[in-house]
């Protein structure tokens, strides 16, 4: 009864340290998600995003800055039927949306919250033209360079629900935004902030949520696998002992 006990406890202690440590991965990373990191953090602006590699783009960033320069701004929209996940201007009559600056293990997926909304390119209202990061000068004597968009000096994902052939699948991409003002050279000035792409996922089996951030994590396995091999020797144990 003791021995069973025991043996109940440390299967309790193994599935709380395997569940506890790493939901996410265990949920979602079960060699299911396609993961990609560029060598570098490509930079954002005027590039397409092929997050699949079936050179199909599913993602475009792009200048939205008015000329002069007084308003910078860089905006990303879905490529095809691919669709973005939004915040909707709904309060500006010109519309236009942000991009939903996704924390970590934010469940991309279908949304219940109703401000937002997954909008492809040609959704009303300019929904799907959604603002990234930009900064204007409000040109007031000695004001400062005014920062715009949910990616001004930060870092987070964005989520993206796209097509392949006529299955669809969400992913993410979590980007990397920079700040107005003077490169770190001093050769240029960013009145358009510069942002980059760090790295992007996708769950590669149709309609299927993935946490923003995880990846086909090999600690898990490890983790995993180090649990099975306590789990045997405690089996094995019991049998000798
Ligand atoms: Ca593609």
């Amino acid at each position: 009864m003791k021995r069973l006990h025991k043996s109940i406890c440390f299967l309790h202690v193994w599935l709380v340290l395997t569940l506890g440590l790493a939901p996410a991965t265990l949920t979602l990373a079960q060699g299911t998600i396609a993961y990609y990191q560029p060598p570098q953090p490509l930079f954002v602006l005027g590039r397409m995003l092929d997050l699949n590699g079936d050179e199909q783009a599913d993602v475009r960033f792009y200048d939205a800055s008015n000329y002069p320069l007084v308003y910078g701004a860089t905006k990303v929209s879905g490529v095809g039927t691919a669709r973005l996940l939004v915040l909707p201007h709904v309060w500006m009559a010109d519309g236009g949306s942000s991009l939903v600056p996704l924390p970590a293990g934010f469940v991309v997926g279908p949304i219940s919250d109703p401000s937002l909304l997954w909008a492809a390119q040609d959704a009303a209202n300019a929904y799907g033209a959604a603002l990234l990061l930009g900064a204007y000068d409000p040109e007031t004597v000695g004001g400062g360079l005014v920062p715009i968009g949910p990616f001004y000096d930060m870092t987070a994902f964005m989520g993206i629900h796209f097509q392949i052939g006529t299955d669809w699948y969400y992913g993410w991409v979590r980007i990397r935004g920079g700040t107005a003002g003077p490169s770190e050279d001093g050769q240029q000035f960013y009145l358009n902030p510069p942002a980059w792409i760090v790295d992007w996922a996708y769950e590669t089996r149709p309609d299927t949520p993935i946490f923003a951030g995880a990846v086909p994590e090999p600690s898990t396995w490890a983790l995993l696998g180090a649990g099975g091999l306590l789990f045997w020797w405690y089996g094995r144990r019991k049998q000798t002992g």
